[in-house]
C-alpha cells in the first residue's frame, strides 16, 4: 500500500543514490575490516534508515510492508552486512514490540531504536534449538517483581552491538512446547548478561553475532513483552513472518546486484574474439536469472500488499522466503560461472556475494521449515 507515490519515491531515490555513492565503495573495505566505519552508521542514522517500519508517532517512517520491500530492494544491492546492520531495528529487533508491546514499552524503547540510539537484537535460537523453536530452554522464573532468566542464546545477530534484546525465555520450565514461552525486552547492562566471542562466519563481514549467555538475570516484570505469560512463542512467529518477506525482498535485492554485475563483466570480457555475452550459453544463465529475479519480486510485492490489506500472510511470507532465496543461490552461482575464473578470485564482487547470500536460506527459518509452514498451513485450510 503505497501512501503517498512522490515521498515513497524521493526516499527510495536518496537510499538508492547512497547505496550506490557511498556503500558500494566501501564495501571491499567492511569485508576486509569486518566492520562498518562509524562514519557511514552515522550517514544512516541520519537517513533514518534505524527506523523504517517503526511507527511515526514514535520517530519512525511506519513504512507499510509495500514501502518496506520496495526500500528492501534497494538497500540490499550493496554487501548484506550494511542492511543487516538496520535489519534487526526495522525487523526481529523492534517489532515484538512494534506488534505485541505494552504502550509503556513501546514509549520506552521504540523511539531509541528508530534514531538509532540503541540497536535491538532478537534472541530466540539456542544451541539445542534451532529449527524446533519451541524447545528452547533458557528459563525465567518469576520472583516478586522480577524473572530471573538463565540459559545462552546461540548465533544472535547484532549482538555484540545491541542495548536490548527480545529474550525468549520459557515462563513455566515443567511445561514442554510453545505455551509455556514468554517473550522480554533485556538490556545489555542487566547484570549477569553477557557475550560471548564473536563468531567467525562463512561471509556477510561486517555483521556480527555471538552468543547471549544470562547468568541469573533479574528483569522487571514490567518488560515482559504485552504484559502476558505464556505468548512469547505466538510474537517470535509473528515477527518471523514479517521477517520473511522482509529477507525475501533483500534476496531480490542481491539478487538484481549480482546480476547487474554478471551482465556488466559479460559485456566487457571478450572471447573468441566478442563479449562473452553473445554466447547464447551465456545469454541462457542471464536470462533464467532475470526472469526467476522478476517472480520473486513480484511474489514480494503481492504478498506485501495482502498484509498491508490485513491478510493472514504466514503461507505467502514462507513461499517468499523460500522461492526468492533459493532464487538468490542460483542466481549468485550463475553470477560467479559467468565471472569465470576471476568469479573465485575476491577482487570482485561475485565471490563475496556468493558467500554472504548463502545465509538467505537459512536464518529467519531454513528453506526447509518454509516448507514445512507451506505444507502445514495447505492441510489446515483442507481440513477445515
Ligand atoms: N503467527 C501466529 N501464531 C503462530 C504462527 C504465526 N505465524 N505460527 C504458529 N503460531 C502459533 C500456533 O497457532 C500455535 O498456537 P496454539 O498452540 O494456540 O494453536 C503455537 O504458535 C505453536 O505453533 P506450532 O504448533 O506450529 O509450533 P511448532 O513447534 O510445531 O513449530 C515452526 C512451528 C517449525 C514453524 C517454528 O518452530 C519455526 O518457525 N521454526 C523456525 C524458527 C526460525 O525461523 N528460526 C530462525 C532464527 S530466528 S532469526
Amino acid at each position: 500500500m503505497i501512501r503517498d507515490e512522490e515521498t515513497l519515491s524521493i526516499l527510495l531515490d536518496s537510499i538508492s543514490r547512497f547505496v550506490r555513492e557511498v556503500l558500494v565503495p566501501a564495501e571491499a573495505e567492511v569485508a576486509e575490516l569486518d566492520a562498518i566505519p562509524p562514519a557511514i552508521v552515522a550517514q544512516m542514522r541520519e537517513l533514518g534508515l534505524f527506523g523504517l517500519s517503526i511507527p511515526e508517532q514514535y520517530g519512525g517512517f511506519e513504512l507499510t510492508m509495500e514501502e518496506e520491500v520496495r526500500v528492501a530492494f534497494e538497500i540490499a544491492r550493496t554487501s548484506p552486512a550494511f542492511r543487516s546492520l538496520i535489519g534487526t531495528n526495522n525487523g526481529i529487533g523492534s517489532q515484538g514490540i512494534v506488534i505485541d508491546g505494552t504502550p509503556e514499552q513501546k514509549a520506552h524503547y521504540l523511539p531509541k531504536l528508530a534514531a538509532g540510539e540503541i540497536i535491538g537484537s532478537f534472541a530466540l535460537t539456542e544451541a539445542g534449538s534451532g529449527s524446533d523453536a519451541a524447545s528452547l530452554r533458557t528459563s525465567a522464573v518469576r520472583d516478586g517483581d522480577f524473572y530471573v532468566i538463565n540459559g545462552s542464546k546461540r548465533y544472535i545477530t547484532n549482538a555484540p552491538e545491541a542495548s536490548i534484546f527480545t529474550v525468549m525465555a520459557r515462563t513455566n520450565p515443567t511445561l514442554r512446547g510453545a505455551g509455556a514461552i514468554s517473550a522480554f525486552i533485556v538490556e545489555k547492562d542487566t547484570p549477569g548478561l553477557s557475550l560471548g566471542k564473536i563468531d567467525k562466519k562463512m561471509g556477510q563481514q561486517g555483521a556480527h553475532t555471538c552468543d547471549v549467555i544470562f547468568d541469573n538475570v533479574r528483569v522487571p516484570a514490567s518488560n515482559i513483552i504485552g504484559g502476558k505469560e505464556g505468548v512469547g512463542f505466538k510474537t517470535a512467529m509473528k515477527v518471523l513472518d514479517k521477517g520473511r518477506l522482509h529477507i525475501a525482498a533483500v534476496c531480490v535485492g542481491a539478487a538484481e546486484r549480482m546480476l547487474d554485475d554478471a551482465l556488466n563483466y559479460a559485456l566487457d570480457r571478450k572471447q573468441f574474439g566478442q563479449p562473452i555475452a553473445e554466447f547464447q550459453l551465456i545469454q541462457a544463465m542471464l536470462a533464467d536469472s532475470k526472469a526467476e529475479i522478476y517472480a520473486a519480486r513480484s511474489m514480494v510485492l503481492d504478498a506485501a500488499r495482502k498484509r498491508d490489506n490485513g491478510d493472514d500472510v504466514s503461507t505467502e511470507a514462507s513461499c517468499c522466503k523460500l522461492f526468492a532465496s533459493e532464487m538468490c543461490g542460483r542466481v549468485a552461482d550463475r553470477s560467479v560461472q559467468i565471472h569465470g575464473g576471476a568469479g573465485y578470485i575476491s577482487e570482485y564482487a561475485a565471490e563475496r556475494f556468493y558467500r554472504d547470500v548463502r545465509l538467505f536460506r537459512i536464518y529467519e527459518g531454513t528453506s526447509q521449515i518454509q516448507q514445512i509452514v507451506i505444507a502445514r498451513n495447505m492441510i489446515k485450510a483442507a481440513r477445515k
